[in-house]
């Protein structure tokens, strides 16, 4: 049985709730009925929980979800670009689909527009790719014969 993990940061939490809804809906429509949510303090924190979920070997993927909102402070470049190395490398290292549903804007009203307004939800499109990443990772394990 396929188990997914969220991974949610509580900084700007009212754009994460919308996107952690998002995720779950989508979960809930895709068929997935094993969904976990963890909380942390920010973008910032989000690899070090997923890399320690994905070493687990629980979960068949693992949705990063937050908003790191630019503002006037220097600080975004950081946390978001933190973030998404961070990300990566943990998908990179384990093998295990770790999606990139961190919202990184100019604006609050930009984040707004991408957790359940006019531009979508990208809670809710991350939570698709992490499917649609394992699936393809299960077809690999197929061609190849191994049982990644
Ligand atoms: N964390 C976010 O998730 N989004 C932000 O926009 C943000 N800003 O702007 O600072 C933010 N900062 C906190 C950071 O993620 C860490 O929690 C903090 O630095 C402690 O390590």
């Amino acid at each position: 049985m396929s188990r997914y993990l969220i991974v949610a940061a509580r900084f700007n939490e009212m754009i994460s709730k919308a996107l952690v809804s998002g995720a779950e809906e989508a979960f809930q429509e895709s068929g997935v009925r094993s969904v976990d949510t963890v909380w942390v303090p920010g973008c910032f924190e989000i690899p070090t929980v997923a890399a320690k979920a994905a070493r687990g070997g629980s979960y068949t993927g693992i949705v990063c979800l937050g908003a790191v909102i630019r503002g006037e402070t220097p600080h975004f470049d950081y946390v978001a670009g933190q973030a998404a190395a961070g990300i990566m490398k943990v998908g990179v290292d384990t093998g295990v689909p770790v999606i990139f549903g961190v919202l990184t804007t100019d604006t609050l009203e930009q984040a707004m527009n991408r957790a359940g307004g006019k531009a979508g939800n990208k809670g809710a499109d991350a939570a698709r790719a992490a499917i649609a990443t394992a699936q393809s990772l299960a077809k690999l394990a197929k061609f190849d014969g191994s049982n990644r």
